[in-house]
């Protein structure tokens, strides 16, 4: 009998029941949290914990229950974005600020379920934008995190991603542009670069009107001469 009780104390820790851990926003929000802010995210499993923001507001425009994870966001030029291959890979910066979540996640996530994306945008004058997007993924770094972007759905801020769409992800350290020179460098910053772009997220933080193809650019809503106040990439399951 003694025996027994220490079996049952041993095997009793195992058997006690794992509530799923969550591996993006809408399933933080399932589980019961309802406020935006930051949040723990296990998208590579339970050694791997990424803190991200949560957007758990309501769209005033759809009524779907899934909830926005935020992959990148530029609001204030406390974080440098200028930064290599292995940064844009793990991602930087801090998740209630300014960040970017790393393309070994957004490859994880986009890999798991279907996710659609909008990028929401704001100028210097106080105009707030988005783009939204049917679909958004990233894949392996063996093919180069190569963007998979679906059609553009709506918002003022107008298509400026749609032709980054099937490009690998390009560095300063890491070129796989298609443009002679090296995009990232050209525009002091990082991402699916074609030739070079229309969109550049990841650009240098420049508080309004800049220096051409350098600053955080979406040209169908200010054209390429204006750097924004605010940009953010945030993506959410597809409602099945
Ligand atoms: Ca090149």
């Amino acid at each position: 009998m003694q025996e027994l009780r220490l079996v049952l104390a041993l095997l009793l820790p195992v058997a006690v029941y794992q509530s799923p851990l969550p591996t993006d926003c809408s399933e933080v929000y399932r589980a019961g949290s309802g406020l935006d802010g930051v949040y723990t995210v296990y998208p590579a499993g339970p050694t791997s914990p990424v803190q991200v923001h949560c957007d758990m507001s309501r769209d005033d425009i759809d009524e779907s229950a899934e909830k926005w994870t935020v992959i990148q966001r530029r609001q204030d030029g406390t974080v440098n974005f200028f930064m290599k291959w292995d940064h844009y890979k793990a991602g930087f910066g801090s998740a209630a600020g300014e960040y970017w979540l790393g393309l070994e996640t957004m490859h994880l996530l986009t890999q798991a379920k279907s996710y659609e994306l909008r990028v929401d945008m704001e100028d210097f004058e106080g105009h707030k934008v988005y783009a939204h997007y049917a679909s958004f993924s990233v894949g392996p770094e063996t093919d180069g995190y190569r963007l998979g972007l679906g059609k553009f759905l709506k918002g003022a801020a107008g298509d400026s991603l749609g032709y980054h769409n099937g490009h690998k992800f390009s560095t300063i350290d890491k070129d796989q542009d298609n443009h002679a020179g090296n995009c990232a460098r050209l525009a002091f910053g990082a991402f699916w670069y074609d030739s070079c772009f229309g969109a550049n997220p990841n650009g240098v933080y420049m508080w309004g009107p800049s220096a051409p193809a350098a600053g955080v650019q979406w040209r169908a809503f200010k054209g390429l001469d204006y750097s924004l106040k605010t940009m953010i990439m945030k993506i959410r399951p597809v409602a099945s």
